[in-house]
């Protein structure tokens, strides 16, 4: 049985990607952090009702210590590193913090492999942010990176410190640029979940207004479920390398609004409201990603459209509301 390490686990990839891995037959081990109001955070595990299948331990992707622990103790074939400060919005508010743990984080988890001699396949989660000011109309491995935001900064440190200890130590160590991809476990404070959960929240007589700011960026979003697919395909590969993970198709976050509106029998003019507050410092104005290695060599195809992604995250929110709040 093989051996998969997460770390980001209780993440919406990591809970995903372990459901995935279980039913592939791997035995599935994670790291998780401790947080004093409610222990560790398996919601999402529990959602997808894969918790009781998986191995949790306890540590921080910033504790070189507890990521060594964690590696001997379930002797990994394959190690996602998933965990990380997310939230591109907070990367300004928590600059230091975002470099220690998306930047530096992914220095520790190689650094644990390399001390322990550990033959683990590593997979890192980097991202189309670090395109950020695009270079060309299409995104893709070869496009020259320029980011955007302090967040975007710490991933472009981890995606090229995959690429040195790869080149470095002879690694198989792979770097997914993965564009945006969203489902019904997406954090609220990410724009579609935000959208979506708020739109129930309208439908259910619960809000009156949803409060956004930049709605002309364009973003190409996936769903989740095909896009760790796509991590698990680029470690099975002979040898190591870099891919792209994208639709190929790129919509304006108001169309995504109208989408979720519409499917709600709302109308978006009713309850939105732009606040000024809610621009960024330094905005990514469009993604486009260009998806082509990752069909050809992985055989890696997105299934998921967006308007049946918007629809199925608006479903899955007025459905919590209602077992929570029953009327
Ligand atoms: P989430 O924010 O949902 O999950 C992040 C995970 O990292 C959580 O499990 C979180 O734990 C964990 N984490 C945060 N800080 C630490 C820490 N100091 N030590 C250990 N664990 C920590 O992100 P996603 O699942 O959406 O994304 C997974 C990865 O992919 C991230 O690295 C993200 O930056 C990257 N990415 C995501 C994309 C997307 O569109 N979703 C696109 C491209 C890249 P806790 O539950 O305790 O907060
Ligand atoms: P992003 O995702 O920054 O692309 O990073 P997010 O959903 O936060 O923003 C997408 C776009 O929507 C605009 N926007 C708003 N965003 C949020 N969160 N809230 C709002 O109210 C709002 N109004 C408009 C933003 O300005 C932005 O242009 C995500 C994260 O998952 C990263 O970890 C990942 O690396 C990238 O995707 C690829």
């Amino acid at each position: 049985m093989p051996r998969a390490l997460i770390t980001g686990i209780t993440g919406q990839d990591g809970a995903y990607l372990a459901e995935f891995l279980l039913s592939k037959g791997y035995e599935v081990w994670g790291l998780a952090r401790r947080s004093s109001s409610g222990g560790l955070h398996l919601d999402r595990l529990e959602w997808l009702g894969v918790l009781d299948r998986v191995n949790i331990v306890e540590g921080d992707i910033a504790d070189l210590s507890s990521l060594m622990r964690i590696v001997t103790e379930s002797q990994p074939d394959e190690v996602y590193n998933l965990a990380a400060q997310s939230f591109v919005a907070t990367s300004w508010q928590q600059p230091h913090l975002t470099a220690d743990v998306t930047g530096v984080g992914v220095l520790n988890v190689l650094e644990a492999l390399r001390i322990l001699k550990s033959k683990a396949r590593f997979y890192q989660a980097s991202s189309s942010e670090m395109f950020g000011l695009i270079q060309h109309d299409k995104q893709s491995e070869l496009t020259p990176f320029y980011p955007r935001s302090p967040y975007a900064v710490a991933k472009l440190y981890g995606h090229w410190i995959t690429v040195n200890y790869r080149e470095s130590f002879g690694m198989h160590a792979s770097s997914g640029i993965l564009f945006n991809h969203e489902s019904p476990l997406r954090g609220e404070e990410f724009v579609t979940r935000k959208v979506t959960a708020g739109v129930a929240k309208i439908k259910l007589g619960m809000e009156t207004k949803l409060r956004l700011g930049n709605i002309h960026a364009k973003r190409d979003w996936g769903h989740a479920r095909d896009y760790v697919r796509a991590m698990w395909m680029m470690l099975q590969q002979d040898s190591a390398g870099d891919y792209v993970i994208a639709t190929g198709r790129t919509w304006t976050v108001e169309h995504m609004v109208h989408v979720a509106f519409k499917h709600a029998g709302l109308n978006v003019e009713d309850h939105l409201v732009i606040d000024p507050a809610l621009f960024r410092p330094a905005e990514v104005d469009v993604l486009l990603g260009d998806p082509q290695k990752a069909t050809d060599k992985l055989g890696w195809q997105p299934t998921i459209s967006l308007e049946d992604m918007i629809c199925e995250m608006v479903d899955a929110d007025v459905a919590r509301l209602n077992r929570r709040f029953p009327v």
